[in-house]
């Protein structure tokens, strides 16, 4: 929170704007484009994409198109598959879903194999119309890479969403799905948008209950909202099914009574929404039930499902992400990145071909840097699909900026066999903007885009995705790709360099630090570091023998240090502290240097982000400013407690000189009623102390000894879910700032997860001001203070 910024932007707020239209806001420019649409043909879903290119050139030009049902003289947009548009003699053949766009005379031709296709490339053609593009003699075929793109919604039927952050689930609440599923449409619309084809609309950790008839019911009315955008509703599934609520008393995947359940319960799904895409399976997963129970592979377990969907040309995504959470960590052999290819390697071949085998981007789960899993191209006679992680779990969960594509495109350019398919695990919900951050809605578009064409840049996503959403004002474009195409790395730094992996809370909420967290524990998120050295030692020579699932030259060049690239270095090797990186630091400094540079990047977002003002309607300007005032705050807290961690932990201090903050702790202030408390772990706050209130109110006093100057002051608190403590600041007895604790923050304790501050610009202090802050408990937060520091303006 930032007192004078919000104050100064808030007074010139104007139209509200919630960013809900997201990249297909249509605004007015310059555009020369035929006054009539024609559709040959008639289905929902042409229906559906003339209604948006009426629309779109509605919002674009100001002018509603006329609408005719056949070829009129008169120049038109013409949309129909190639076989209703044979009067045109376009030849051509395209695959399902391509489609193509071509100027015919000063026609312009939308046409495809399907109607889903048309429906594409008039989304395509809208988006040329807003990337300004000219329109003269087009000639474009654009062919999806994969055949299935899919999004998975981790959304359980309460209405929950597991690791979402753009609030409750648009598509369940209680059971059941929404009695208003309008937000489902909508949804459809932007997946199609970007050529989406398939959508799981239940969590992968699955209720068995949505194969009962109650539940089927409610899916088959998604899968009505979802069919006019092209959008076929997928079930993930238990694979306890049979048993929980089949009634039998097994779930053996080779059991003739469990193979007759699943083809007479997949009829009946077909029954109901005939054009189900299939399923996605998550078994012997982290607790999930699975072939294990019964001695039974994998395969045994796709292909029961599988032999049930082939009739009805379904497809079951089953994924790759099966290891054992109790590994026993003392054994230094043990390695959590090693299970996906043991599971999968030998069992290649062994699957049905309307089985695909889902893998994750990387070996462990979504971490902030990980080597491409080496599952792919490994199981050459299998279908494979990449699953990423569209969701920011482990990426600052919605409230840090993280533009995720870069880090996809690494995979994706490192990836050399077919991909059958994209998984991404979506990260929408009720929010009014869909995402929880404006900036994250760029991670769906890039996601879908790259699901089409992976080929696509960073660079010309999020330029497409910025002009789309925020205009096409050369500043604004500069900055907003400048700040996403750098987000991953800021973060990265900030977070878990040199394959540090996130070095968050493991076992907790996945978003504050812990460094510790991942010890210790049969996840298997290690990193090994004590106060010798630091890394996992996945060498075949001395380690877990994880570099051995690569390819030959790759293998290779992971199994030494000398030729593992730095930002991976700790992923495959354990190295002493003060190891020689290649740009010539030690890994201990370059921990800490990493940590600053991190933290000083997003101070730079927030200074480029306010040039920004009046480039944009004022709503989404300070929604973005004031996210990331508060990761700047965020960075801070992850800067301050992996470096205390690590200099505690190697016993080497930080060699860099680095500025003078002012700061006190408020366990040294002058305290009444306030009580000193430890903090755990204690590198999450500053001295490894807090102070809290026991009593209806408590303050706690200080007297400036900083020089004479004009300075920030900056108030770290901590603000628990468990209440809205109330604040009131001082300076010599004149009230400062007034603020309540009530961010919504994922965590009920003292920790980083809840440590963030009120910054107050601009105040002039000499030597002996005094500053005294009041804090009032609520309920079961005890408005908690960690230290007051001066910046001096520049
Ligand atoms: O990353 C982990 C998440 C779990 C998730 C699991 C998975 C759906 O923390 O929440 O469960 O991955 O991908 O199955």
């Amino acid at each position: 929170m930032r007192i004078a910024a919000i104050l100064l932007f808030a007074a010139a707020a104007g139209r509200a704007e919630t960013g809900y239209d997201a990249w297909l806001r249509y605004t007015p420019r310059a555009a020369t484009v035929p006054a009539a649409i024609a559709t040959i043909g008639n289905s929902p879903v042409l229906d559906s994409a003339r209604a948006e290119l009426v629309r779109g050139l509605r919002g674009i030009t100001g002018r509603t198109l006329r609408i005719e049902s056949s070829i009129p003289a008169e120049p038109a947009i013409i949309l129909g598959t190639l076989a209703n548009l044979q009067q045109l003699n376009l030849s051509a053949t395209l695959a399902t879903d391509a489609y193509w766009i071509k100027s015919v005379g000063s026609n312009i031709v939308i046409t495809a194999q399907n109607d889903r296709g048309v429906l594409y490339g008039t989304f395509a053609l809208l988006r040329k119309i807003q990337l300004g593009e000219s329109l003269d003699n087009l000639d474009d075929r654009q062919t999806p890479r994969s055949p299935l793109r899919w999004v998975n919604q981790w959304d359980n039927l309460d209405g929950t969403i597991e690791r979402g952050y753009g609030g409750r689930s648009i598509f369940w609440d209680n059971l059941r799905a929404r009695d208003d599923l309008h937000r489902v449409s909508d949804y459809g619309r932007l997946l199609a948008s970007l050529g989406i084809n398939g959508c799981s609309i239940n969590n992968v950790n699955a209720n068995p209950k949505l194969l009962t008839p109650e539940l089927i019911a409610q899916a088959a009315r998604i899968a009505d909202a979802f069919r006019p955008w092209g959008v076929q509703v997928a079930l993930s599934i238990d694979f306890g099914s049979p048993q929980s609520v089949g009634g039998l008393d097994t779930f053996d995947p080779l059991d003739p009574r469990v193979i007759a359940w699943w083809n007479s319960k997949v009829d009946e799904l077909y029954r109901a929404i005939p054009d189900l895409a299939g399923f996605v399976l998550k078994a012997d997963s982290e607790g999930r039930v699975g072939p294990s129970t019964y001695g039974r592979t994998h395969a045994d377990a796709a292909n029961v499902v599988a032999r049930a969907l082939k009739p009805h040309h379904g497809t079951i995504f089953y994924r790759g992400f099966v290891y054992d959470h109790h590994m026993d960590w003392n054994n230094p052999k043990n390695d959590r990145a090693r299970a996906a290819y043991d599971n999968f390697k030998p069992l290649d071949g062994k699957f049905d071909d309307n089985v695909i085998i889902q893998i994750k981007n990387g070996p462990i789960d979504f971490q902030v840097r990980e080597p491409v899993s080496p599952l792919f191209g490994a199981l050459p006679k299998t279908n494979e699909a990449i699953e990423l992680q569209v969701t920011q779990e482990y990426f600052g969960q919605s409230r840090h900026t993280v533009f995720l594509v870069p880090m996809w495109k690494e995979t994706l350019d490192a990836i050399k066999s077919p991909l059958a398919a994209f998984a991404g695990v979506a990260n929408i919900g009720l929010d009014d903007n869909w995402t929880g951050n404006h900036l994250s809605q760029a991670n769906l578009y890039g996601y879908g885009r790259l699901a089409w064409n992976p080929d696509l840049t960073a660079s010309q996503i999020v330029e497409e995705w910025t002009k789309q959403t925020f205009g096409d004002d050369a500043r604004v474009v500069n900055t907003i790709a400048q700040i996403q195409l750098t987000s991953w790395r800021t973060y990265e730094n900030y977070t878990g360099p040199l394959g540090l992996q996130t070095l968050t809370d493991i076992t907790g909420n996945h978003y504050g630090v812990n460094v510790e967290a991942s010890e210790r524990n049969g996840w298997g998120q290690w990193h090994r570091a004590d106060s010798q050295g630091v890394g996992m030692d996945r060498t075949v020579a001395t380690g877990t023998g994880y570099t051995g699932q690569y390819a030959p030259p790759i293998a290779r060049m992971y199994e030494s240090a000398e030729t593992t690239p730095d930002d991976l270095l700790l992923f495959f090797h354990h190295v002493p502290y003060t190891h020689v990186l290649h740009n010539g630091k030690t890994v201990i400094q370059q921990i800490y240097d990493l940590h600053y540079q991190g933290a000083e990047q997003v101070e730079q977002y927030i200074r480029d982000w306010t040039l920004l003002h009046g480039y944009m309607d004022d709503q989404r300007f300070l929604a973005v400013l004031e996210q990331l005032d508060y990761q700047a705050v965020q960075a801070d807290v992850w800067r301050d407690a992996v470096n205390t961690w690590f200099q505690s932990a190697s016993g080497i201090k930080d060699a860099a000189a680095r500025p003078d903050l002012h700061r006190m702790e408020a366990e040294s202030m002058e305290l009444e009623g306030y009580t000193p408390v430890a903090v755990t772990p204690p590198e999450d706050a500053s001295g490894g102390k807090a102070i809290t209130c026991p009593v209806q109110k408590c303050s706690a006093a200080a007297s400036i000894t900083a020089p004479a100057g004009v300075y920030t002051i900056r108030i770290q608190y901590f603000d628990q879910n468990t209440g809205a403590s109330h604040f009131r600041a001082f300076l010599n007895n004149q009230p400062l700032a007034d603020w309540t604790a009530l961010d919504r923050l994922p965590s009920a304790k003292l920790d980083s997860t809840t440590s963030t501050r009120l910054s107050i610009l601009g105040i002039a202090l000499k030597p002996g001001d005094r500053i005294r802050i009041e804090g009032s408990p609520d309920a079961r937060e005890p408005a908690a203070l960690d230290y007051v520091e001066l910046i001096p303006n520049k």
